[in-house]
């Protein structure tokens, strides 16, 4: 049998003239397969004396892993000679490259806001962290209200110093349950007559089922001039579902209850043989009004929260609420 130093000699000898891949996969089961010599040797290991066993072993061992080496070595060498070899074929069809696409609510929410943009309305952006005062009071829903029921409420412990609210709006923040506190803001700053849509995110502490989420998203609406009644409201949204459902759309006005608007109503739409709720709406409580310091009884206004999620629910045929905001990419890549 040959002994470690021979194997090495010889196995390194015929390494140098290796020149295929085939050539050196017969080298591989030659001198590092488990019927090599060296496998032999380590197999016999067993039976040296101890003394010499640990020494032998440890040759082995550094024998074994340089031989590994230079089969690597070998092997990327001759691996990069026969790509470089080879023809490349500028004819054959690219890698198609996936790129990303909006996700659905963008795209309806795109859709609506382009639809009052061609109607004359300008789009404002609020926060969405918001103090009590323009969440609730300011819109005639004050502490121990019932109507404060409709809105669990995620409230917010802030700490420290904050550049924004002072002390008391600090212990009074939350994030805001509907997009109606951008009335009070907006009316604060401009005159009218003015046409506004808000669109953005809110949240309710609430229990999610097929129809609702803690997270959602509202268009806020607000028309204020000296001529405004219901049917100017009713014109406009039939105008507006129209045109997003591109069909006509039947809606149903129910009375109902907000505190900021009087009359109240809620606005549904039938598809499908279904009735569905899309919206909250009324005329502006003349109280807002005065809260802003406008000019008593010169102007009316209409107001209306209306639910992106269940516009595209109906849209898109979807069935749960919850689908747009966990991340199933087989339900997002339906929208590409
Ligand atoms: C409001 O939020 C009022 N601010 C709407 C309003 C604005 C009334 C201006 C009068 C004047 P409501 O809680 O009903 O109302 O919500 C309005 C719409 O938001 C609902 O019709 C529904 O489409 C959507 N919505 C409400 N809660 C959820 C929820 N948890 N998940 C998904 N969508 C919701």
């Amino acid at each position: 049998m040959m002994d470690l130093e021979e194997i090495k000699n010889s196995a390194q000898k015929e390494w140098e003239n290796i020149d295929s891949l085939e050539s050196l996969e017969q080298w591989r089961i030659k001198f590092l397969s488990r019927k090599s010599e060296l496998s032999q040797f380590f197999n016999n290991l067993k039976n040296t004396p101890l003394k010499e066993r640990k020494e032998k072993g440890k040759k082995a061992n550094e024998i074994r892993a340089f031989l590994n080496e230079i089969y690597q070595q070998k092997k990327n060498k001759l691996l990069d000679n026969s790509y470089s070899q080879k023809e490349i074929d500028i004819t054959r069809p690219g890698v198609k490259i996936e790129i990303g696409h909006l996700h659905p609510l963008t795209l309806i929410t795109r859709d609506l806001v382009k639809t009052f943009e061609k109607l004359g309305f300008e789009i404002v952006l609020g926060e969405e962290i918001e103090t009590e005062y323009y969440n609730f009071d300011a819109l005639r829903i004050p502490e121990n209200h019932p109507a404060r029921d409709m809105w669990d409420t995620f409230w917010i412990k802030s700490k420290g110093k904050n550049p924004v609210y002072t002390d008391e709006q600090k212990s009074k923040l939350l994030l805001r349950t509907h997009t109606s506190p951008m009335q009070i803001h907006y009316m604060e700053t401009h005159k009218p007559p003015f046409r506004i849509i808000v669109p953005g995110r809110c949240f309710r502490f609430e229990a999610t089922d097929p129809h609702h989420d803690f997270q959602f998203h509202q268009i806020e609406g607000l028309v204020v001039d000296n001529n405004i009644n219901l049917a100017n409201f009713k014109q406009l949204i039939n105008e507006v579902l129209n045109e997003i459902f591109e069909q006509n759309i039947i809606v149903r006005f129910r009375p109902s209850y907000f505190p900021f608007v009087t009359p109240g109503l809620e606005v549904d739409i039938k598809l499908n043989n279904e009735w569905l709720e899309v919206m909250g709406a009324g005329m502006v409580h003349p109280d807002l009004f005065k809260k802003v310091g406008y000019s008593q009884n010169k102007y009316q206004g209409f107001a209306f929260g209306l639910g992106i999620e269940r516009i595209a629910m109906v849209k898109y045929n979807i069935n749960d609420i919850r689908l747009f905001f966990n991340s199933d990419l087989r339900f997002l890549k339906q929208f590409s």
